[in-house]
């Protein structure tokens, strides 16, 4: 549970959020004005119909021989800066858009306290997912409780009294753009609008009931409650958006909004709260995480400022609390039937907020999913995968167009409106190895959970046109006859190269994610062949330089002094897996990480601690997650870059998971990275690759009993302290559940 002691001074650093995928808000508990911040998916400005035009990021007017001229000249020159890249394909990026925020809701309470006293309190509960605020006022202890409900596809609220007859607020809708009505009839406000950029329709309905008193509707579109026992609101909402090309529109929203609020509102308040509720500990519950943690009762916002990283059990609380708050997120901003968690998850109070809160994807999109499936939520993945598709059919124009070739591609950033193409800032405008790395967690998605009808239906499809743009793009290196990328770019560091680390290690996960798939599926032999001759020939990405480091680019061009957040070049060992602990491969890439440093962005300090626990250093994880929560941490415990963003907290959850449990090349991994700070625990339901799900239980640093559960029948070395001899083979049968203890 986060608590605090008094409302929210302001939305970024100190609201709370609850989400139910398409819907979000972040509540405030101010006294006598309460907000909610809304949010709703879809609601997004530019794309096809926008005022400014809108060409998916593709050239609007290729110049021949432009692509060609760049490879060229890098292979002449070796390096070209990124501002001469930009202006030979760089592109003015118009028609882009923006997340909106959705809008507000206020409640105005006459006669409420104007400032908080002792009695106040705010929380947000991560296991029923239900925000509250407590005071007492003259002699009645006041509770009201907000839920943002997946099954239901509404956000509900009440307001309750100890005392009969207390409750009294009117109830208004406002936002920061004026395209909208809002009118009051009986206990119903309805908003309607159109955003004035792209025409985009959204509709809102709120209906409030009471248990005594009365709701009157008011001309000015709001409603008021008075002399109440309880009131409760259900608010549903919807854009006509839809994720289909060329038009990215759908159903007017009208329809559902109504369905979803009218069902809501039909039944009791609890029936809407309980199966909420129900729906998110179906997910959240099956991870339970123990380090030790005694959560004080202190405010969370003090604990977070009281945190020193040591090894007190309050520190531990916040690790433990920092972890299933990532998970409590994911379940709040990603879930079937809408767009997959942006920038900012679901929230946002801004209509131009930090990059457009869109889906960058040189590692933001993608952190967000780390957690996914190693802590059990595999479901809140469904978006991510609709999103993924929906890009193909534009990328595949981006690729004919831009890169005159077959297969899907898109850059790094990227929108609900299929933009796939570039724009001409000159540090962030190329990355055509995205699609390849957004298909990444498609085929985690199959390694963990294992269904060949979801490999062969939507993972495959996407990795296979992925690959078959890198087969038509690679270029044979004049310098030594290896298939590189060029014009590559380790992401928004240095200058445009050939051959460039992040990108052969991208594509080398690719091709051999893809070349597995293809035999799993028995895929036609002459892709498989065309597979292996690429992957034979490809330059690997992996070099060791000068200083003994792991190079980021294929000459050694490589600063020791250097800490630039992006640690690009150590893709391979991870989210990639070609880099094993204990290699030499992993001491270089040591050498590098520990050269970049401890600082950085939140995503990037979230990043490091993925990296340490992949390489075995359990204390320079934690020493990460101390970072991160230490100094890229908001009282709401949001992660910061700064600003606010979410990719931090996916980062850092996933993290700790890789510190507790890894899963690679058919091995299962007990307590990879234990840091010293966390001698004795448990932790209940992580997964891993294979189809299993794990419980493990440590004491003294060492685990003392580990139990798998076996989804399908299948073999896999176990490593843990437990073997005598390090390792055990397990042979696992569907259904089966082995416990293993100590070999004396
Ligand atoms: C990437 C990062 C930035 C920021 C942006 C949203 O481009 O390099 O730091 O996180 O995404």
């Amino acid at each position: 549970m986060l608590h605090y002691r008094a409302p929210a001074a302001g939305w970024e650093r100190e609201s709370l959020p609850i989400g139910s995928g398409a819907l979000g808000a972040s509540i405030w508990g101010t006294l006598a004005s309460e907000r909610l911040t809304l949010n709703e998916k879809t609601l997004w400005t530019g794309g096809p119909g926008s005022a400014q035009g809108y060409d998916f990021g593709n050239w609007t007017a290729p110049r021949p021989g432009a692509l060609d001229g760049v490879r060229d000249r890098l292979d002449a020159e070796g390096a070209l800066g990124p501002d001469a890249v930009a202006a030979e394909l760089g592109q003015a990026r118009r028609g882009y858009g923006a997340y909106q925020v959705f809008g507000e809701l206020r409640l105005d309470l006459p006669g409420a306290p104007a400032a908080p006293d002792a009695s106040y309190r705010r929380s947000l509960h991560l296991r029923t997912a239900l925000a509250t605020v407590t005071y007492t006022h003259e002699g009645a202890a006041h509770t009201r409780e907000y839920f943002a409900s997946h099954p239901g596809g509404v956000i509900g609220g009440r307001l309750g009294a100890d005392r009969p007859g207390r409750i009294a607020f009117t109830l208004r809708y406002t936002s920061p753009r004026d395209d909208f009505t809002a009118a009051a009839s009986g206990d119903r406000l309805t908003v309607r609008g159109a955003l004035e950029d792209n025409g985009l329709r959204f509709e809102a309905q709120i209906r409030v009931r009471t248990a005594g008193g009365t709701v009157t509707a008011n001309p000015d579109g709001s409603l008021t409650v008075t002399g109440a026992d309880r009131a409760w609101f259900l608010l549903a909402a919807g854009t006509d958006y839809a994720d289909s090309y060329p038009d990215y529109r759908g159903e007017d929203p009208h329809r559902k909004v109504t369905a979803a609020v009218d069902t809501a509102a039909a039944g009791s308040y609890e029936k809407v709260r309980d199966a909420h509720t129900r729906d998110h500990r179906a997910l959240f519950d099956r991870v339970v995480l123990d380090i030790g943690q005694q959560l004080p009762d202190v405010p969370t916002d003090q604990l977070l400022s009281a945190y020193t990283g040591g090894a007190g059990s309050a520190d531990r609380a916040l690790e433990a609390l920092f972890f299933q708050y990532g998970r409590y997120l994911l379940i709040a901003s990603s879930r079937a039937g809408s767009l997959p968690a942006n920038l900012q998850g679901v929230w946002n109070n801004s209509t131009t907020p930090p990059w457009s809160a869109d889906y960058h994807s040189n590692i933001n999109l993608q952190m967000n999913y780390w957690p996914a499936e190693v802590t059990n939520l595999a479901e809140t993945t469904a978006p991510y995968d609709r999103y993924v598709q929906a890009m193909r059919e534009p990328g595949r124009r981006t690729a004919k167009e831009m890169f005159g070739t077959a297969g899907w591609v898109v850059h790094n950033e990227t929108n609900p409106y299929g933009f796939t193409g570039v724009h001409d800032w000159s540090t962030a405008f190329w990355f055509p190895e995205a699609a390849a790395w957004l298909t990444q967690q498609m085929y985690e998605h199959y390694r963990f959970g294992g269904s060949t009808d979801y490999l062969r239906s939507t993972a495959y499809p996407a990795m296979k046109e992925a690959a078959e743009f890198w087969l038509a793009n690679l270029r044979t290196d004049p310098r030594d006859g290896l298939l590189v990328v060029t014009p590559g770019y380790s992401p928004e560091h240095g200058d445009f190269t050939a051959g460039a680390a992040m990108s052969q290690q991208i594509v080398h996960d690719l091709l051999t994610s893809t070349l597995e798939a293809a035999r799993t599926l028995g895929d036609a032999p002459a892709f498989r062949g065309r597979l292996e001759a690429a992957l034979d020939r490809l330059d690997p990405g992996l070099r060791t330089g000068s200083w003994g480091q792991l190079q980021e680019w294929k000459t050694d061009r490589d600063d020791p002094a250097d800490t630039h957040r992006h640690v690009s070049h150590l893709f391979a060992l991870h989210p990639g897996r070609r880099i094993e602990a204990g290699t030499a491969w992993a001491e270089a890439a040591k050498v590098s990480l520990t050269a970049r440093g401890d600082g950085g962005t939140g995503w990037s300090k979230a990043w490091k601690i993925n990296f340490w626990a992949r390489l075995l250093d359990g204390d320079h994880a934690h020493r990460m997650l101390a970072e991160q929560l230490k100094n890229s941490t908001l009282p709401n415990l949001w992660d910061t870059h700064p600003p606010f963003q979410i990719d931090g907290n996916f980062g850092a959850t996933s993290g700790i998971a890789e510190m507790l449990l890894q899963s690679q090349h058919d091995t299962i991994d007990l307590l990879p990275a234990l840091p010293a700070s966390w001698p004795e625990g448990s932790v209940r339901g992580l997964r891993a690759r294979g189809g299993f799900t794990v419980d493990i239980a440590w004491a003294g640093g060492a685990a003392r009993r580990a139990v798998l559960t076996a989804s399908r029948t299948r073999t896999a070395t176990v490593r843990s302290t437990l073997f005598a001899n390090g390792r055990k083979t397990l042979r696992a049968r569907a259904g089966g559940r082995y416990t293993f203890t100590p070999e004396s």
